[in-house]
């Protein structure tokens, strides 16, 4: 997929106005967010480092006829509790006054339990009725005789009906499933 940075933004202000639909893509920091941008692109157009706590601002991304928003990681653990109320704050900013927005991608890492963060952002997201992609993240750390029953856990844990889409940016499971929920976004009607 042809996908180039356009921006970094933090003001409401200074987001693009471009009339293109919007995916943003939610999770805890280090979940992998600039990492499937990167994939989706098969080109580093995101930064991602091994240091969670990487993406500070939205950043916006062209994709041609849509844009990918990746997002700040919310739950890092180091970062102080006024930074971690700030990310809050710009992420519920974004939910609730990004006209362009048409879906989310949460990405949920497998191997672990669903964060409270994890828990209330996907109860937020589910809650708005707009269409959302639920990825299990770094399914590669997983056997895959392990993922359904990582899957049913998580999805429980989330309070979920949602189903889920393995993940993984190192073996390529589960990016024709994201490929397709983009296109049906292109297509989706505004809010
Ligand atoms: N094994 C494995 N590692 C991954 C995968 N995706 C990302 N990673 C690694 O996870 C780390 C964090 O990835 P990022 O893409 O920076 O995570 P992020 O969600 O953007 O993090 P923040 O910007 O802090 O919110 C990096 O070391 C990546 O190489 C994956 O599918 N499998
Ligand atoms: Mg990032």
């Amino acid at each position: 997929m042809q996908i180039r940075f356009l921006q970094s933004a933090m003001a409401l202000e200074s987001w693009p106005v471009t009339g293109l639909p919007e995916v943003a893509i939610f999770g805890r920091s280090n979940a992998g967010k600039s990492t499937l941008i990167n994939t989706l692109a098969s080109a580093r157009v995101a930064r991602v480092s091994r240091d969670p706590g990487r993406t500070r601002t939205l950043n916006f991304f062209d994709c041609g006829d849509l844009l990918l928003v990746d997002l700040p990681g919310y739950g890092y653990a180091k970062v102080s509790k006024e930074q971690e109320q700030r990310i809050h704050a710009l992420l519920r900013r974004y939910i609730e006054r990004r006209e362009a927005l048409r879906g989310a991608i949460q990405l949920v890492d497998i191997r672990h339990a669903p964060s409270a963060l994890d828990i209330a952002w996907h109860q937020e997201l589910v809650a708005r009725g707009q269409p959302l992609l639920l990825l299990l993240g770094k399914a590669d750390q997983v056997g895959r005789g392990r993922w359904k029953s990582r899957e049913q856990e998580i999805v429980a844990a989330l309070g979920g009906r949602t189903p889920a889409v393995f993940w993984s940016a190192r073996t390529g499971d589960g990016k024709r499933a994201v490929e397709e929920f983009l296109g049906r976004m292109r297509q989706a009607e505004p809010r």
